[in-house]
């Protein structure tokens, strides 16, 4: 029997289901229901067991994704799962690459799992504002305990496959370096020669839970961290009723506790995270030739804290790179924060020390820019300062070989100025790391006007190997995220002189869901940084009402955390942020000054304004071709600037509250304030009057 993306044979005593669905093998229902027929098939012929195995790269990878949000088509996944775990032959779920979410609820189904070394099996779903609906939350605590069961589904992170033997989630590793097939055939028969027979996983008992209050505890320790998502508070109540109740009872109310999260928001804006991500990664307006360089050697100017979470970034991957400085002492400075970091990961477990001890190795210093002539790559992290970085430019166009790319990782300025100081424009790219460079995964690659294709892709690839997420931008100030954040930020400043307090400001931002509220992540990176963008930017201080509480703060020494001091006070021990009158009475001083009126603010409209602000600047930025796709400009705020996840992005966000409302609550902002900031971007006011949404942009 066979269908578009299943296959049966009958092969001696063992029948073979083999799936055959590119790229990752979903669950599609053409997948469901040729599983339901091969079933069918090796029900009524001579096989003494079955074999379920996928072809590609990887086993099933879960549910299709892209299906959610369509009718359901019947044979439903539950369907399909019960029909394997009451097959009346065994039947052995072969796995190689993942097995993830209902690919490996259907592995779970089946009475014997075996894998090749290197697969990696979870359930995911949690990631995607869901749950396991297709028995993962009844099935898997049977086979490896309540404890590791919840972690496994509310992290959502999978386990290797030598873990998985540990935890009896797999019976038996397969050799390595052997078709998966024919060393799966090989574990087959000797199942049967063992006499091994059906073995339902739901007819389980559930192991106790290890102490009386274990629920009680897990769901607190996990309140803070699945803070405004439902799922994971579902998987809880699901693996504890799994304990008290048959498979069946538990499946089906499981089955309703994940229709409830499939048809919530936050799946739907975590889902549409999911797409966003792999779609970002795609170049959309470069030759379908254009082929990627490569790059074997890195440079990385200056050993700051930028230049030296860079550096870390490539050496971690495995690229050897070379930090250059103007002195040995900055030089042995940088490098003795590099090794320092990778001391506290030691320490915190992510690395053993002889993983550091390579990874170190790829770092050498030099102060000489002739020992970087022969880099394939070099990333110059400099001071924010357009002379310093184009003096530096003409330094490497003259150091380093021909086809050298130049990048720089300046967080706001002209890519174009910096290129045209080179012979080798098309060969300069914007690079654009977050702080700290080796833990944010986001960076914003800038295509300058000259930048070529290959130059581009290049850095867009790169950035995969160095596990970010790289989103390709156009130049203009502050490229997506810093000139989104300028609205954003100045819309806190005015509330704090319209009657807000910070600790207000932050703390509705936060209870909204973002990761830290504007004025403390200010104190965190540092109020000078702002101070003296704005110097360099000719702005006088204290000259502008949205900067003078700022400017002040920053010349009475509080200059956030670093100096204990900002918009609030810092505990020296604990880092903790206490509000701080001083800066209360200066804030009334400062509003008087500028004869703002004060009155009471509520959380809604500090929530309202701060993204609306995001949304509208979002909106011009996709008007001008800076982003390619709203999904982009959502990547870069999720994953640079603590958007919360279950929201989607500032875009998303705003065609969850559709266009007309934000059209109308901008002009309602635009009537009360006066402010031309308010006025609604030309894009939305388009989409809006065409009933159409930001996500029909996406190409
Ligand atoms: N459904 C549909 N498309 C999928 C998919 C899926 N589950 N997984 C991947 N793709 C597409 C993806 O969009 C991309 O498409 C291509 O495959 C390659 O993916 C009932 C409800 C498997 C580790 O959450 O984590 O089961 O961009 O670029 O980096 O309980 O994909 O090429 O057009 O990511 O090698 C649970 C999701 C679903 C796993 C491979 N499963 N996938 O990573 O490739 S919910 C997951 C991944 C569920 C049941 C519930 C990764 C991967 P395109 P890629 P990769």
């Amino acid at each position: 029997m066979t269908t578009a993306v299943v296959q049966y044979q009958l092969e001696g005593s063992i029948g073979i289901v083999r799936i055959d669905n590119p790229p990752v093998n979903a669950l599609s229902h053409p997948v469901r229901a040729g599983i339901m027929a091969a079933l069918d098939q090796a029900r009524a012929d001579g096989s003494k067991l079955l074999l379920l195995l996928c072809a590609g790269r990887t086993f099933i990878a879960g549910a299709d994704i892209s299906e959610f949000g369509k009718p359901p088509a019947e044979p439903g996944l539950p369907a399909v799962v019960a029909a394997i775990e009451h097959f009346p032959k065994p039947v052995l779920a072969a796995l190689h690459g993942t097995a993830l979410g209902g690919g490996l609820e259907v592995a779970l189904a089946a009475h014997y799992r075996c894998a090749l070394p290197g697969t990696r099996l979870g359930l995911p779903e949690v990631k995607l504002g869901l749950l396991p609906g297709a028995g993962g939350t009844q099935r898997l605590p049977r086979l490896v305990g309540v404890a590791t069961a919840l972690d496994m589904m509310t992290g959502g992170e999978p386990v290797s496959a030598a873990r998985a033997l540990e935890l009896g989630l797999v019976d038996h590793l397969l050799e390595g370096g052997v078709e998966l097939q024919s060393a799966a055939l090989g574990y087959a028969h000797q199942l049967l020669a063992d006499g091994a027979g059906v073995r339902p996983t739901g007819a389980r008992i559930v192991p106790a839970p290890p102490t009386p209050d274990f629920f009680d505890d897990y769901r607190a320790s996990i309140a803070r961290k699945s803070r405004g998502l439902i799922a994971p508070g579902y998987i809880v109540e699901l693996v504890e009723f799994a304990c008290l109740h048959p498979v069946e009872q538990g499946q089906a109310l499981e089955r309703e506790r994940f229709i409830e999260c499939r048809n919530s928001p936050q799946s739907a804006a975590l889902r549409h995270v999911f797409f966003a991500e792999r779609a970002c990664a795609k170049l959309t307006n470069i030759p379908a030739d254009t082929r990627a360089l490569p790059v074997k050697t890195v440079a990385v100017i200056g050993a700051g804290t930028m230049g030296g979470g860079i550096a870390m970034c490539f050496a971690s991957a495995g690229i050897p790179v070379t930090l250059v400085e103007t002195s040995r002492d900055n030089l042995d400075r940088g490098l003795g924060v590099v090794r320092r970091n990778y001391e506290t990961s030691v320490k915190r477990g992510r690395y053993t020390q002889g993983q550091v001890d390579d990874i170190l190795a790829n770092i050498t210093g030099t102060t000489d820019y002739a020992d970087i002539a022969g880099a394939d790559l070099v990333i110059e992290a400099v001071f924010e300062n357009m002379a310093v970085k184009q003096e530096v430019f003409r330094t490497l166009d003259a150091s380093c070989k021909a086809d050298c790319i130049l990048a720089t990782n300046t967080s706001y300025l002209d890519v174009n100025a910096i290129a045209a100081v080179t012979s080798r424009p098309e060969r300069v790219v914007g690079a654009h790391f977050f702080s700290p460079a080796n833990v944010m995964k986001l960076l914003e690659v800038v295509r300058a006007q000259k930048t070529a294709p290959e130059v581009l892709l290049t850095f867009m690839q790169l950035a995969k190997t160095i596990g970010k997420i790289a989103v390709a931008v156009g130049v203009c100030h502050g490229f997506v995220g810093n000139r989104m954040l300028k609205g954003y930020a100045r819309q806190a400043q005015l509330l704090l002189l319209e009657g807000a307090s910070p600790q207000q400001v932050d703390g509705a931002m936060e209870a909204w869901g973002m990761a830290m509220g504007p004025l403390a992540v200010g104190d965190l990176a540092g109020l000078d940084i702002g101070y003296r963008s704005r110097r360099d930017q000719g702005i006088a201080s204290r000259s502008a009402k949205e900067s003078a509480l700022a400017d002040t703060l920053v010349e009475m020494d509080r200059l956030g955390q670093k100096s204990a001091a900002g918009y609030y006070r810092y505990d020296p021990e604990t880092r903790s942020r206490q509000p701080d009158p001083e800066v209360a009475t200066l804030i009334a001083d400062i509003a008087a000054q500028w004869k703002v009126p004060r009155r009471v603010i509520d959380d809604e409209e500090i929530v309202d304004r701060l993204t609306l602000a995001l949304i509208n600047e979002g909106a011009a930025i996709l008007a001008e071709g800076i982003a390619a796709r709203p999904g982009d400009v959502d990547i870069v705020y999720l994953n640079g600037y603590g958007f919360p996840q279950w929201r989607g992005g500032p875009m998303f966000h705003a065609d969850s509250l559709g266009l007309a409302t934000v059209v109308a609550k901008l002009k309602a902002l635009r009537e009360l304030t006066a402010d031309p900031c308010w006025e609604p971007a030309a894009l939305l006011v388009q989409l809006a009057q065409e009933g159409r949404t930001l996500a029909s942009l996406q190409p």
